[in-house]
């Protein structure tokens, strides 16, 4: 074959390539069409039964060169990218997406800001155990100028023998002294159906980790008219969060908090794994404000400062941690909960931090 033949041949196989170009991009845009259909309809996107007849009436069409099973692959590989198309056109359109939302989601509690570019801090006991014990920390919260209050009231624990929490007494507690140092109470909600008695108590609901997927509670918690705390589920994936984040979304409430919190892995030396990535992944892909909740992601007190560092380096809009006025017989979180004198370090630390690198 001399080279001018060659020459030719390929500026066929090049007009060729255009045609199927051209052909692919309008398939796709037939199937963006198709996908937008299906969304509508509640319908599934993969259609394995569609997809079999399809590749069984071009095989029948099949004259060669190609083999059968040639064919069939290079038309799966045409089905996947379609589906991926209309998968992210799907995501593009969800209400937690920054495609659909340039600008950030201002979630404002008593004059804190999350998502005004400014860290914000949340601090509490893990739980309510006592109003001597919850007193003894939000005087020290008031103390350092802050205004966001945590206390679990209901808690989700491992094992049902482990102290489960006041419930409403609890939370009677914490807005009883949050008035009193002019606070506003952060807990979590656990059943949905004491979402709305809870609202008489609460200023931010927070979802907990292992009720991520509890679906009801998601929709309760769009249906009211307060700030979600929404933390990550203990195994769950980055879309997984946004999607629970897009049930509360869905049902009327843009006023979310997202929360890392750590992920269960196979490293033992902290109590989970934080994800710090999933800051800045949350904070590119969503317009909901992001905080990190560096006690449960380590686990360890020695380890709340530079984890709280790391976080607002890499963009959260905020912090949380525990504080208990005697770590030592805390009925839950015992060895990782700060006591006075470290929340005051603490603190300390992250003013100079925010001083100097924000
Ligand atoms: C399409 C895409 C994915 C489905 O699994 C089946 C078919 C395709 O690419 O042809 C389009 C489509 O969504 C559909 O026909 O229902
Ligand atoms: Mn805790």
């Amino acid at each position: 074959m001399n080279s001018e033949e060659l020459d030719v041949l390929r500026k066929q196989v090049d007009e060729i390539n255009e045609k199927i170009l051209h052909l692919i991009s309008e398939r796709g845009r037939l199937v963006q069409k198709i996908g937008k259909l299906k969304h509508a309809q509640g319908i599934n996107r993969f259609d394995p039964e569609r997809e079999r007849v399809m590749l069984d009436r071009l095989l029948s069409l099949n004259k060669g060169p190609f083999k059968d099973a040639t064919i069939e692959h290079i038309f799966k590989e045409i089905f996947k990218a379609a589906l991926e198309l209309q998968e992210s056109d799907q995501k593009s359109e969800m209400l937690f997406s920054r495609k659909n939302r340039k600008e950030n989601t201002v979630v404002s509690v008593k004059g804190e800001t999350f998502g005004d570019g400014k860290p914000h801090f949340i601090f509490g006991p893990c739980s309510v155990e006592s109003y001597e014990q919850t007193e003894a920390v939000a005087k020290a919260v008031k103390e350092k100028g802050l205004k966001l209050f945590r206390g679990g009231a209901f808690k989700p624990r491992t094992s049902p023998y482990d102290f489960q929490g006041l419930g409403f007494e609890g939370l009677k507690i914490l807005r009883e002294i949050a008035d009193k140092y002019d606070l506003a109470v952060v807990s979590e909600i656990v059943n949905p159906a004491h979402m709305e008695e809870a609202l008489e108590y609460v200023d931010v609901i927070q979802i907990g980790a292992r009720n991520m997927q509890n679906f009801e509670l998601l929709k309760e918690a769009g249906r009211v008219r307060k700030p979600v705390l929404l933390k990550r589920g203990l195994a769950a994936t980055i879309e997984e969060f946004l999607y629970a984040a897009e049930y509360i979304l869905s049902q009327g409430n843009s006023q979310i908090i997202l929360c890392e919190r750590g992920i269960r892995t196979f490293e033992r030396a902290t109590r989970n794994t934080l994800d710090i990535s999933a800051v800045p992944v949350l904070k590119q892909e969503t317009h909901l404000p992001v905080i990190v909740d560096v006690t449960h992601s380590t686990g360890r007190r020695d380890l709340l400062i530079p984890a709280a560092k790391a976080a607002l380096a890499i963009g959260a809009d905020g912090v949380m941690a525990e504080v208990h006025p005697n770590p030592s017989v805390a009925l839950s979180d015992a060895r990782q909960q700060m006591d006075l004198d470290q929340f005051s370090v603490f603190m300390e630390e992250m003013e100079k931090f925010t001083k100097n690198y924000l």
